[in-house]
């Protein structure tokens, strides 16, 4: 009993832990989260985007693996940009709440594209890749031009 209820209060402390619950102890903790799914994100985008342009050879099961991937990722950085987290390091600008309508349509516009990445890496078509890449990366460097400070 007592082993028993010392796996249940680990498994409940693991839990609290996980940002996924879009529960962050510090407003840091968030930034740093957001941050971090941005960058791994950015890793496997930019893998499928040295396909489309042609700087690695081509490997539609490669490209196949990390557009479903982003289909995933694609879906965290959003619960990072929690409230009073525009300040420390952070170059998100204030717009990202005062427009908090737009700013979240324009992650589900990002959401949207990479769906349609990914229904296009698994047609194994190169053109078809080539294309859909590059209306996604034209929804990632919307919010960038809107909503990342310099
Ligand atoms: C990338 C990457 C981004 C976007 C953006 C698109 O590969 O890391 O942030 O594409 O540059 O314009």
């Amino acid at each position: 009993m007592k082993r028993l209820c010392i796996a249940l209060s680990a498994a409940a402390g693991l839990f609290a832990a996980l940002p996924a619950s879009a529960q962050f102890q510090k407003p840091e903790d968030a930034i740093k989260y957001r941050k971090a799914a941005f960058t791994v994100m950015a890793n496997h985008f930019g893998r499928v985007g040295a396909m489309a342009s042609g700087k690695v050879p081509f490997d539609a099961k490669v490209a196949a693996e990390n557009t479903e991937l982003l289909t995933h990722l694609s879906t965290l950085p959003a619960a990072g940009f929690i409230a009073g987290t525009d300040k420390g390091e952070t170059r998100a600008k204030p717009e990202i709440w005062s427009e908090a309508d737009k700013f979240k349509a324009g992650m589900a516009k990002m959401g949207e594209e990479m769906g349609k990445l990914n229904a296009a890496a698994k047609t194994g078509d190169l053109a078809q890749l080539k294309t859909a890449f590059g209306a996604a990366a034209q929804t990632c460097k919307a919010c960038h031009d809107n909503y990342r400070k310099e």
